[in-house]
């Protein structure tokens, strides 16, 4: 693979579709348009040309956009065929530009690592980009969106500029120093600042990460059995997913069902009835399983007996089977559901979702990834130590060092490993 290599690839879905686009980028990439096309078309225009390969055969009637670089998406040369979506017409397409001197086809992500490498977009957004590829949901959507805009590496940005001036004062300290241990009010400012700095960038460490709004939450089912678990999940995931029957411990693994809800992600788990099995092992491996699923857990659904679920934070007691006049009772603060009737489905739904607000990143709050938390977190060690160092030459190190995880997080400082990973992540043609 080399960088210096002009590239192409299908960059639209899997064919067959009304049109497929095939993405052309690199130093050839103008040369190739020319010889399939006749022409190189007016720049950043749509022009409808007939496409030939090297033996004049007509290949399709395309239109055909041109973008010089820099200014393109991946900073080169860049190329776009609108071909007709059927797969001959991009097989006929591919076979002619892979005949072309000096082009290959595309490796997955390599469009996108090109745009970073010349400097269009930085880690941060690129990974905000990987994100809007696969966001299914709303709240996903948005936060990658805001991401790939790069509001969050403008924000780290700023960071890195407070940074530097810090550093700036140390070092005139540094200056002065050595002229006579003078106390300036530099001394003051510079731990205040580092300080503040720390406190904002710990919040952020601090905050939900875009994880759970790509996983889902995880909403566990527990009780004892025959509570009536798994007729509740069917009826909040709408679908039979779970076996229902009168038998105690019917339900003996757990059962994921990811759904969406009000433009957010939930993972649904069943689980088996939590009871005394010492005497079926198959069941005892069964509510193992329940106890790790019910530790995950972001919310736990309690059909038991009321206040004999696990203390934890997020839990809901539900008063399942309400319309059943024989029903376990409980108090004021429980969700009254009915799998049956649907009453109450409604507030359960209510409930999730005003919850899984308090548990995912705010639409207008940074999600950051566990890349991003890492070297945030480092970040906020090393201003930490910054601020309560006693000497001048120790701040300024610590300042240096949170300059270059800062550096790190928007791709200023990055590995060959890291951008392998990152870029892996990308299908062809992105
Ligand atoms: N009337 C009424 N019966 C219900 C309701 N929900 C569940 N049941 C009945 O209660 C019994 C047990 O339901 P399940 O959903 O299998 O209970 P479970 O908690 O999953 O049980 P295990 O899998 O054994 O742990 C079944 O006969 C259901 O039809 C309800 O809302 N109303
Ligand atoms: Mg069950």
């Amino acid at each position: 693979m080399r960088a210096t290599d002009t590239i192409f690839a299908l960059s639209s879905g899997a064919p067959p579709a009304a049109i497929a686009v095939m993405r052309i980028s690199g130093s050839n990439a103008f040369c190739a348009a020319e010889a399939l096309a006749g022409r190189v078309p007016e720049s950043r225009r749509a022009s409808l040309a007939l496409l030939r390969d090297a033996a004049g055969m007509e290949l399709d009637r395309a239109l055909v956009l041109v973008f010089p670089g820099p200014n393109s998406a991946t900073g080169e040369d860049l190329v776009e065929l609108h071909l007709h979506g059927g797969r001959a017409v991009v097989r006929a397409v591919s076979a002619a530009l892979a005949a072309f001197p000096g082009l290959r086809p595309a490796e997955a992500g390599e469009f996108t690592r090109r745009a970073f490498l010349n400097g269009r977009m930085d880690l941060n957004e690129a990974e905000g980009l990987a994100d809007l590829l696969s966001a299914e949901t709303e709240w996903q959507r948005r936060a990658a969106g805001a991401m790939m805009g790069g509001a969050f590496s403008r924000r780290i940005e700023q960071w890195r500029q407070e940074v530097l001036v810090l550093s700036a004062l140390t070092e005139a300290e540094l200056d002065f120093s050595d002229e006579g241990d003078v106390e300036t009010q530099n001394n003051h400012k510079i731990s205040e600042g580092c300080k503040k700095l720390h406190d904002a960038i710990r919040t952020l460490v601090e905050a939900p990460g875009v994880e759970k709004l790509r996983d889902g939450l995880r909403v566990v089912l527990g009780g004892p059995p025959n509570s009536g678990k798994s007729t509740l999940l069917n009826a909040l995931v709408a679908r039979d997913a779970a076996i229902v029957s009168d038998i105690a411990g019917t339900t003996r693994d757990v059962i994921e069902v990811p759904v969406s809800i009000g433009g957010m992600a939930f993972l649904f788990l069943d689980t088996a009835g939590l009871r005394d099995a010492s005497d079926d092992r198959i069941e005892a491996i069964g509510i193992e399983r329940t106890r790790a699923a019910m530790e995950s857990a972001d919310i736990l659904l309690w059909l038991g007996e009321e206040g004999t679920g696990p203390d934890r934070p997020h839990l809901v007691e539900i008063e399942a089977k309400a319309d059943d006049p024989a029903h376990q009772r409980k108090g004021s603060r429980a969700v009254k559901v009915s799998a049956k009737t649907e009453e109450g489905l409604a507030e359960l739904v209510a409930t999730l979702t005003d919850t899984a607000k308090e548990l995912l990143p705010p639409p207008d709050q940074y999600a950051t990834n566990a890349r991003q938390r890492d070297l945030l977190a480092q970040c906020v060690t090393a201003l930490a130590q910054a601020a309560s160092a006693e000497d001048w030459l120790i701040t300024a190190e610590h300042l240096r060092q949170s300059r270059l995880v800062l550096d790190a997080l928007t791709g200023r400082a990055h590995t060959e490993d890291l951008l392998d990973t990152l870029f892996g992540r990308f299908c062809v043609g992105k």
